[in-house]
This record gives structure tokens, sequence and C-alpha cells, in this order.
């Protein structure tokens, strides 16, 4: 039986997200519009200080956000490397429906954006530029495992018509290089689905998502009969391998959750301390501790 349907998402900011993202679902809506305005929440909350408003800044002071978003016939828009703009994932979307493109970046994301009626926004609430300035005054670039317990979010949802679609947003590692861009807005690393198979998505330190292909690799192995936990888990497995003998091993955290075309959902981690959050059918929206290797 497929149990539809479904909203799972990452960190504790999900339960909020799958709120908004359940509205549509609930009423027969289809999965991308419930990403969409599931992760906008966290986008919009400046007190989710790793995504879109109030987002901490890379080590210039600057606010630079990646998106992505993905639907059922495989149709993605992606936005990296983006200032200003509030929503990164509504203009990951317009990429996608209004452009031949996939993915714009920088100062042509942003000339994009406002061609399409989006807002020049100040992104640096005084939190966080009161944190940068902190920050400043050792300038340790030392990403910390679990930042308070609330990171990138990455939402996937399954339909009543069973039908999937996938969203992810952030404003990346703080205190990042200018210019860098991590997973969360390159498709088959901070996210992938295939409609025929199930969807993936991730959160932590991004480079290792790249290096594995995370997200794809999560969907790849449920193609093959793997459950949505143990793919997230043997894809943690690979990153514990490539980073086991490094000395990054000892502030990586990575974590997937996937969901598969039968409303089955899973996640697995590295360390202990990420969640998220689902909603089905048969169970009230919760957080769930991710399982997690070490
Ligand atoms: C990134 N995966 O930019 C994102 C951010 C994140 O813990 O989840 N950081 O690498």
């Amino acid at each position: 039986e497929i149990i539809k349907p479904v909203v799972i998402s990452t960190w504790n900011h999900g339960l909020e997200a799958n709120i908004e993202a359940w509205k549509i679902l609930v009423n027969g809506g289809n999965a991308l519009d419930a990403v969409e305005v599931g992760v906008k929440t966290a986008e919009a909350n400046p007190n989710v200080q790793t995504v879109g408003l109030g987002g901490f800044p890379d080590r210039e002071g600057k606010v630079t956000l990646d998106a992505c978003i993905m639907d059922h016939h495989s149709n993605c828009g992606s936005v990296a490397f983006l200032q200003h703009i509030k929503h990164p994932i509504s203009v990951a979307r317009k990429v996608m429906e209004e452009t031949p493109h996939v993915m714009l970046v920088g100062e042509g994301a942003l000339q994009f954006a406002l061609e399409q009626g989006f807002k020049k926004e100040n992104l640096l609430t005084k939190k966080s530029k009161k944190a940068y300035e902190a920050w400043l005054q050792n300038s340790n670039y030392k990403p910390i495992i679990n930042i308070e317990n609330h990171d990138t979010i990455s939402m996937l949802a399954l339909d009543e018509n069973g039908n999937l679609s996938g969203a992810c947003t952030t404003s990346g590692a703080s205190w990042k290089m200018h210019g860098r861009v991590g997973d969360s807005p390159i498709i088959g690393a901070g996210l992938f689905l295939d409609n025929d198979v199930g969807a993936a998505a991730a959160t932590g330190m991004g480079e290792a998502m790249i290096k594995t292909a995370g997200s794809a690799m999560v969907v790849e192995l449920m193609r093959h009969g793997t459950s949505p936990e143990d793919a997230c888990r043997e894809v943690v497995e690979r990153i514990y391998t490539i980073y086991q003998n490094t000395s990054d091993l000892e502030w990586l955290q990575v974590g997937f959750i996937a969901l598969n075309k039968n409303g089955e959902y899973g996640s697995y981690c590295l360390r202990p301390g990420f969640n998220y959050a689902v909603q089905t059918k048969s169970m009230e929206n919760q957080l769930i501790n991710g399982k997690y290797l070490l």
C-alpha cells in the first residue's frame, strides 16, 4: 500500500515548513507547490540563521544564498551565490519554468530575479551582523557540527497523485570563502529525485555531498531495491570512508533524508544531533532523530 501524501524535511525548522506544505498536500495540491511554500518559511524566518533572511554571512560579511528545486518530470532549477533576494527557492523555480537553463549564479541570477519582480533586500540582520563581528575577532574557519541544531532546509514531498518534488535552500556554510558554493544548489548533490523511484536530499558539509554525488546515489540505491534508510546509510558510509583519515573528519557532519515512491521514508547521518520532521496521512507532524554512524 502506498502512503500518500507525505512530506519530510530537515531539522527543527522542518516542523513549521511541513505545516505549510501539508496545507497544500492535504487538499490534493501538487508536491512542487508544497515544497516551495514549505521551505519559504525558513527563508523568511530571521531566527533561522542558516537559510535566507538572517542567514550567517560569508567571511566578507555578505549573505550569499544557494537553492534548488526539482519536479516529477525531472525539471529542475537552481540559483547559487545569489545575494539580496529573500526567497532564492522561488527564483530557482522561475529559472526552471521561465528559462531554457537549470542554473544561474551570482550577478546573473540577481539580474534575472529582479527582472522577474523580486525585490532587492538587505538580508544581513542585526543578529547575524553581531555574530559575524564576533567571528571576525579570531576569523577561525571551523564549521561547527549541528550549528545550534538548525541548518539547511531540504524538503521532499509525495502528493496525492503519487508525484514527487524536492527543494533545498541555504545560506551555506557560515564564514565560507566569498564565492563558495555548496551542495545545496547542485542537482544530484544536495537534491535529486526520479519520479519512478524516489527522492533524496542532504544537509551538512556540502563538499562531502558533491564528492559523492550524494543525493543522486541515494536515489540510485533505492532504484535497486534498497530502503530509504539503508540507501542514506550507504552513502554516509562512503563519505566516512573518504574522510576517515583526514583532519576534516573531526568537524564533519552530513545527513540525508529519502522518500520513495511508496511513501516510505528514512534518514541517516554521520553523527548524532541531526533531526528531521515528517508528516504523513497517518502520522502527525513530528521530529525524528536521525540514525547515525559514529
Ligand atoms: C552547504 N549543505 O552549503 C550546505 C549547508 C549546510 O551544514 O547544510 N551546512 O554545505
